[in-house]
């Protein structure tokens, strides 16, 4: 396929927002526990591998990335400074990109590609599909628009009226569904009657891919041809990644109704794991720059917490209150 890039050159990469991810996600949940963050806590273990694979054949300044509540991984390969607009997010900082006014998950920077999603599920696929048809008619074409959704999401009306209008107008979207087989505490067998999540894609007319999220290389390989695919101008494409979500729904959620066998086996493939030891056996990372990464990825979330929590709150006097609009300096 032309203009593909060699996996090597992207997995380490991948691999490193990994790390990023869930040494703030380990971090953001004892700090949750110990009762220093105020609202809800949402992590991402077991969706780091789809994550950061769907950010990190996207070009910044081209594409557009709309992670939701487990794109962490995601959200520190699309940018350096993640894990700080993450911290200043939660921890309610004036200088994060929303003023300090979310509390966790709902932050980006529209002007850069990476809309802010919000909380209701499907609404932001039609941003996604607004902004890749707003550049069709500024003439930009070889641009493509990634939107992550759950399993769940996709049974949501708002949803389904978006996949469709991005199938009719054969956007260059690349819809990335991770079934973590639960929507909150809903099992896939609740959720839809179809025998896979892949069927719903073929039903809207998109190209359609599937792989195991717990594989790393498997993810990072299926993920690139999605998103080579959309770029190359074939449309649409429809990408289920089947995964667990190691952790409840939020923190304040024991996760007690997923069977503990359940648990045991994806405990024996956390995607952190068969990542480093993919990587290790290709010999594209050795061991001590692995075990090196981690370190420096601890650290680096260890000082953007102390620094967001240094930062001053929003003073609610001196704030725009505008809802439907932002200061474009800020953006
Ligand atoms: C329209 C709407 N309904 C319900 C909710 C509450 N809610 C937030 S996340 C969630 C579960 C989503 O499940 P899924 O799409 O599978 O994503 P996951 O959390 O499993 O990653 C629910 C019910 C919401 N935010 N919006
Ligand atoms: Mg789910």
């Amino acid at each position: 396929m032309n203009g593909v890039i060699g996996l090597d050159q992207v997995a380490v990469r991948a691999y490193r927002g990994m790390c990023l991810a869930r040494a703030f996600d380990t971090k953001l949940s004892s700090l949750y526990k110990a009762g220093k963050v105020f609202g809800g806590v949402f992590l991402g273990r077991g969706h780091e591998a789809v994550a950061a694979a769907s950010a990190v054949f996207l070009k910044k300044g081209h594409d557009v990335y709309n992670p939701f509540i487990r794109e962490m991984a995601g959200r520190c390969v699309w940018s350096e400074d993640a894990l700080l607009e993450a911290a200043r997010s939660y921890f309610g900082s004036v200088l994060g990109c929303m003023g300090g006014k979310d509390g966790n998950v709902h932050w980006g920077r529209p002007t850069q590609g990476n809309p802010a999603p919000v909380s209701h599920l499907g609404a932001m696929l039609s941003v996604v599909a607004g902004m890749m048809l707003a550049k069709r008619l500024r003439g930009e074409s070889g641009d493509v628009g990634v939107a992550c959704i759950g399993d769940g999401t996709t049974s949501v009306g708002a949803a389904h009226e978006a996949c469709n209008l991005i199938a009719v107008e054969k956007l260059p979207v690349v819809v990335v569904i991770t079934n973590n087989r639960y929507a909150y505490s809903t099992p896939n067998s609740e959720e839809f009657a179809c025998a896979d999540l892949v069927d719903r894609g073929r039903g809207y007319g998109m190209r359609t891919h599937s792989c195991d999220g717990t594989d790393f290389l498997q993810t990072l390989s299926v993920m690139q041809q999605a998103v080579q695919a959309a770029r190359d101008g074939e449309g649409p494409q429809w990408m289920v990644a089947t995964t667990l979500r190691m952790c409840g729904h939020g923190e304040h959620d024991d996760s007690s109704y997923i069977p503990t066998e359940l648990k045991e086996a994806y405990a024996r493939k956390d995607p952190l794991d068969v990542a480093r030891r993919q990587l290790l056996e290709r010999g594209w990372l050795g061991a001590s720059e692995a075990d090196e990464m981690d370190a420096v990825a601890r650290e680096v979330v260890q000082r953007a917490i102390a620094q967001a929590q240094r930062e001053a709150p929003p003073e609610p006097r001196m704030m725009d209150w505008r809802a439907t609009s932002w200061d474009p300096q800020k953006a």
